[in-house]
């Protein structure tokens, strides 16, 4: 043995010695721990919404909403297996609830938004106050706040949950508990909160301005609102070269990010438009509102039609193609990495 291989083996069996005693070197791990960029073991990938759908129908005819306390399939990135995780920091699942169900009412600290996929007339219901959602609204559940849902219509609703559960879950903070009873009593009209937060203004004097937590009062963008507002800004001005026409949804209390965790934006490609290469330390999660088109995630190529979900990991390079007008909803947990001072992109 040279003297070189003789140190490796002690070195070696000292690694051994002190394994029971939980200790371990970190010139083995170094270059692993602390990279000069990420490499994220997240998948570029794409949930197809009529496969998906499909899936939650036939789970719809096995177990109620009640009974499964939420009805949904969790979209869980094949990089990411039992993690319940579509990205390390964020969750995503496809919610489904049936005519005159209700989804019981329960409050926790991680944060969710919910888009909507299908349906109409169905509501969550905040601290007492329905929203009543309709195709492509956003509705904010932010953490540790009472919600239940209810779908009162006769058809099926469906929307894509986002939740911070893993962010939650790498801090050990989560807490959660079940409401007495079925629904949290009503405290306000439906829509009582659009009305005075949701249009750029704010209510003089009044209970809602009590009601609703002082950083937080907005949990309703109707499509009805947001869609008009990107094609007026498709129609005025220049076209961003790697996002599109893109506006992101704010916290009217501080103009900032719609969670603490969670920032959310839509955008539209006019049809023939292809972005500019960008990759973001933002892994982000899209569906797919409207038209049809291709994302293109490092060598990955994803053919995206309506309704469908896909996700892109961080620092990935992202290149978006509209064969038709494509309009995206996106959530990805920019807003934690802001506030952690870890957030970066790069734009060719
Ligand atoms: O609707 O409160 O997809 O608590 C996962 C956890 C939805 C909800 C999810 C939840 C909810």
């Amino acid at each position: 043995m040279t003297l070189a291989n003789e140190q490796q083996a002690q070195l070696h069996a000292l690694y051994d010695e002190m394994a029971p005693s939980y200790l371990t070197p970190l010139w083995e791990s170094l270059a692993d721990l602390v990279r000069p960029f990420p490499r994220s073991a997240a998948h570029a990938h794409r949930w197809n919404y009529d496969e998906a759908r499909n899936y939650l129908m036939r789970a719809g005819d096995l177990i109620s909403a009640e009974k499964a306390e939420r009805r949904v399939l969790i979209l869980e990135n094949p990089g990411l297996p039992g993690q319940s995780a579509i990205t390390p920091s964020l969750y995503a699942g496809l919610q489904l609830i049936l005519p005159d169900e209700v989804a019981p009412c329960h409050r926790h600290s991680q944060s969710a938004l919910r888009f909507v996929m299908e349906g109409e007339g169905a509501f969550t219901a905040l601290d007492g106050e329905k929203a009543i959602m309709r195709p492509f609204d956003l509705v904010l559940t932010p953490g540790g706040q009472w919600h239940d849902h209810g779908n009162p219509s006769d058809k099926p609703m469906i929307w894509l949950d986002g939740l911070d559960i893993p962010t939650v879950r790498l801090f050990d903070a989560q807490f959660a508990e079940h409401y007495d009873g079925k629904a949290f009593p009503e405290s306000a009209p439906a829509g009582d909160t659009l009305a005075r937060y949701g249009h750029n203004m704010r209510p003089m004097r009044g209970t809602a301005a009590d009601r609703r937590p002082a950083h937080q009062p907005l949990f309703h963008y109707p499509y009805a609102q947001w869609r008009p507002a990107l094609n007026a800004l498709a129609a005025g001005g220049e076209i961003d070269p790697h996002l599109g026409h893109a506006l992101e949804f704010t916290n009217p209390a501080d103009g900032g990010s719609i969670m603490p965790t969670i920032a959310a934006h839509v955008r539209l490609l006019p049809a023939g438009f292809e972005t500019r290469p960008r990759k973001s330390s933002d892994g982000t999660i899209f569906a797919v509102v409207e038209g049809r088109g291709t994302a293109k995630v490092g060598g990955t190529e994803i053919n995206l039609s309506e309704r469908d979900i896909f996700a892109v990991p961080s620092w990935s390079e992202l290149v978006l193609a509209a064969d038709e007008t494509l309009v995206l909803f996106a959530y990805s947990d920019k807003a934690a990495q802001e506030k952690l001072n870890l957030y970066r992109e790069w734009n060719s």
